[in-house]
């Protein structure tokens, strides 16, 4: 019955896992430090079904999370679907129901009107529940500790919106959750809401606004008293989705933007500052406040970067253009004048998927990883997306400029990392960045970990898998208090 497309979207370096289990207490190279307690959760796309359409998106995959829990210097994985309203629905008809990439007209018509979100981007920890995140869709609740799935939630009718972020920031100093959702009102609309979730799980502000033009609006950055956003020239029509071409399309005549918008406020303040000729951005490192200036760092090229959301007018990208360099643009809020005032390169090597001690989100800050390029080196593997290129981990000092790199050898590509503080009151970046490091060649995947401070080292422990886990997208660490606080909330609740 499964025939999975036969191309390079579905085969080789990007074949399907599926697998959902338990492994306890895996294999060890080198020492987990004892006192780490706590899990790393990541996410990937992994279509339940064959897709209805050989050229699917990777985007447009079910989600699967896996859990990495450690414990007294040991670790166990665990890895379940995110059952979604459209994997119970497509898992009770034994097939694909659900169309293309947002392309709710491809659908079946037995799921028309039904969320079609894939909780396949991002899962963190708040509240004593993981929330499992695609931007499409509204958050969907599973538990920390099993990973079994409770549904959708509109947090007690408080947050009646159809899609929730997956790039949540969390506020250090009140614990909040910041996020937002876009295209509210349907396909293709221009319109968002940013809000704010306590810890206990209450929704304490809300506000709307409106984006220049339909846009990807992937992640966004928090200051002490700002949501700052990123739209870049990426946008679609109808005639797009009825013709089934990839979603998003990107028109480097459309400008890019930096949207400002306090964060106590309704959204009416909010204020678009215009960059052209237009760069593209996508992921945020961290964003911060100077006097009446507000920068947002994050990777940049000069042109699109994801390959599959093609130019509008049909030309190919130029490859050079693509590359991403981590950048600070700066806006000043004093001017009168609605345009980015500077956007200078902060990062030599390029990459993608920043990071930070996240208890700096919002704050002055001195260290940021990404993973990166480095083109000089070998790549044994076999061709195709997402294939080698990203060979390197690489620790930004931010306050000096230094920058170093580890190689993962020729074999191997990195996954997004996470950064784990040492210990609650650490200085910054003092700790572990965790990632997952993938061969190609063996297929096995290794979550490594590495002195934060210090990449160029290695790993100082490599976890062993006895699979390799498919290309994922993002994921976090959390301590293990909070997975206790959860199972005893839990406990309560059934008692
Ligand atoms: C991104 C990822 C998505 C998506 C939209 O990295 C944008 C960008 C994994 O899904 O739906
Ligand atoms: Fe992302």
């Amino acid at each position: 019955m499964a025939h999975f497309p036969q191309n390079p979207g579905f085969t080789s370096v990007l074949r399907l896992i599926r697998l959902q289990g338990d492994i306890g207490d895996l294999e060890i190279e080198g020492e987990v430090p004892a006192a780490l307690d706590g899990a790393f959760f990541r996410v990937h796309p992994d279509p339940q079904f064959a897709p209805k359409f050989a050229d699917d998106q990777f985007f447009n995959g079910d989600g699967m999370v896996s859990q990495f829990r450690f414990k007294n210097g040991r670790v166990d994985f665990k890895q379940r679907y995110a059952q979604t309203d459209k994997w119970k629905l497509e898992n009770a008809a034994g097939k694909a129901l659900f169309g293309a990439y947002r392309n709710p007209l491809t659908d079946e018509e037995s799921v028309k009107g039904q969320i079609r979100g894939t909780a396949n981007t991002n899962v963190l920890v708040h509240a004593g529940k993981l929330f499992a995140m695609k931007e499409d869709s509204p958050c969907l609740i599973m538990d920390p500790n099993t990973l079994e799935t409770q549904g959708y939630t509109d947090f007690d009718g408080d947050l009646n919106i159809s899609a929730f972020t997956a790039h949540p920031k969390i506020d250090p100093d009140t614990g909040n959750f910041c996020g937002f959702g876009y295209s509210l009102a349907g396909p293709l609309t221009r319109e968002c809401a940013y809000f704010e979730i306590d810890p206990e799980g209450k929704i304490v502000r809300k506000a709307s606004f409106e984006v220049p033009h339909y846009t990807m609006l992937h992640d966004f950055g928090i200051t002490q008293d700002y949501a700052v956003f990123n739209v870049s020239p990426y946008s679609s029509d109808w005639e797009t989705l009825e013709q089934n071409r990839p979603h998003f399309w990107y028109d480097r005549e459309l400008p890019f933007y930096i949207g400002v918008m306090r964060r106590d406020g309704d959204g009416s303040d909010m204020r678009w500052f215009r960059q052209e000729p237009s760069v593209c951005g996508c992921h945020v490192m961290n964003a911060t406040q100077e006097g009446t200036k507000v920068h947002l760092d994050l990777p940049v090229s000069q042109t699109g970067s994801l390959p599959f959301f093609p130019n509008r007018d049909g030309t190919p990208y130029d490859v050079k253009e693509m590359v991403t360099f981590l950048s600070r643009v700066t806006v000043d809020l004093a001017s009168n004048e609605d345009v980015v005032q500077s956007i200078t390169r902060i990062g030599q090597a390029p990459g993608e998927f920043p990071r930070i001690d996240d208890r700096y989100a919002g704050k002055a800050y001195s260290h940021g990883w990404q993973i990166t390029y480095d083109f000089s080196k070998p790549y044994n593997g076999p061709a195709g997306p997402f294939a080698g290129v990203i060979n390197s981990l690489t620790h930004y000092n931010l306050a000096t400029g230094q920058e170093e790199s580890w190689w993962c050898g020729p074999d191997s590509a990195f996954q997004e990392p996470a950064f784990i503080p040492r210990s609650a009151d650490a200085a910054e970046g003092d700790g572990w960045l965790i990632a997952l490091v993938d061969n190609h060649i063996t297929n096995y995947s290794d979550l490594c970990l590495f002195d934060a401070l210090d990449v160029t080292k290695g790993p100082i422990c490599r976890i062993k898998l006895p699979i390799r886990l498919r290309q994922g997208l993002h994921g976090n660490w959390v301590p293990g208090a909070k997975l206790e606080a959860a199972t005893r909330s839990k406990e309560l609740e059934t008692a």
